[in-house]
């Protein structure tokens, strides 16, 4: 039998779709222990045997190199973190917590700015640029006005990605506008022949480009840390940590501690007041729920 190498890009019930390259769709179910719940989630690598031309079974899956709970899906590079520069003000609380539970769940971050056509430069390089000094990259976008979406899909097209960021703030357009045709294959248009009867949603991966995907379903929702130990998120944030070699004790949390160069910095203008404010305040709150976590 024929075997073929793949990535699952939709998971229904005991259903999946596995993308197998240059471009076939082979509808596979899976064989022994891999039909248990949860051993096979959109984006998993895998080894299919042919049973038909356009059907066959799964036999193996690779490791995941990353895996996300809600929506369930694995081997995600990039959180792509959306944000409105206008209507709605951006909520950098909500950007900074997302980075840093996707860096802590092994993705790379990046920001998308939308709405450029609501404010003047200088309003999106505000925001734009403590980003940029954190070393993500960040892109800001324009849906109506076309503004920055070849420079994202080129940024993605080699990568699988997750749109994740408050509604409204235009993670549907950002994804209809970088993948065309988006909106037809997803749940938006199918509720409708859904006769009212409610169907789980189920996370699918788009085509981007030629070797990159993007989940349709925008956003991760599970933005709690788990239990963490609060030691945990200085390495979450690079730009604090880009610093932390000069504090005067190894475990510094960058607080009150005498002699932190990461407070330092924020004084000395070399860093940016508002991330640090944003990483105390995620700081204490992971420091409570750690304290009472037994
Ligand atoms: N002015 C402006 N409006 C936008 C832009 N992108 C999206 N919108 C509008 O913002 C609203 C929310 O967009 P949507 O894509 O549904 O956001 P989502 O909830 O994050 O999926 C819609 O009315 C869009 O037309 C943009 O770049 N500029
Ligand atoms: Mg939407
Ligand atoms: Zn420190």
């Amino acid at each position: 039998m024929e075997r073929f190498h793949g990535r699952v890009i939709r998971s229904v019930g005991d259903y999946h779709t596995v993308w197998i390259e240059p471009g076939a769709e082979v509808l596979c179910r899976a064989r022994g222990r891999l039909k248990q719940r949860g051993s096979l989630v959109t984006g998993d690598l895998v080894t299919v045997a042919l049973t038909g031309p356009d059907q066959g079974v799964i036999e193996e899956v690779a490791p995941r190199s990353t895996f996300l709970f809600r929506p369930p899906v694995a081997n995600v590079d990039t959180a792509v973190v959306v944000m409105s520069l206008a209507r709605p003000e951006p909520s950098l609380d909500l950007a900074d917590r997302i980075l840093a539970v996707a860096s802590r769940a092994g993705l790379d971050g990046l920001v998308v700015l939308t709405k450029a056509d609501l404010v003047d430069s200088q309003e999106a390089s505000r925001i734009s640029t403590p980003y940029e000094a954190a070393g993500y990259p960040v892109f800001v976008t324009s849906a109506p006005a076309g503004q920055g979406i070849e420079a994202l899909r080129e940024a993605l097209s080699s990568r699988v990605s997750i749109l994740a960021g408050p509604s409204g703030v235009g993670k549907s357009s950002l994804l209809n506008a970088l993948v065309p045709g988006a909106a037809l294959r997803t749940g938006e248009v199918s509720r409708k022949t859904d006769r009212g009867r409610h169907t789980t949603r189920h996370v699918s991966l788009l085509r981007l480009g030629e070797r990159g995907w993007i989940a349709d379903s925008p956003g991760f929702s599970n933005l709690s840390f788990g239990p963490m130990d609060p030691r945990e998120l200085p390495g979450l944030f690079p730009d604090l940590q880009r610093f932390a070699g000069g504090c005067r004790f190894s475990g510094c949390l960058h607080q009150r501690e005498p002699g932190c160069a990461v407070r330092q910095a924020v004084e000395e203008g070399s860093l940016d007041e508002g991330r640090y404010r944003r990483y105390l305040r995620i700081l204490q709150e992971v420091s409570e729920a750690f304290e009472r976590r037994y």
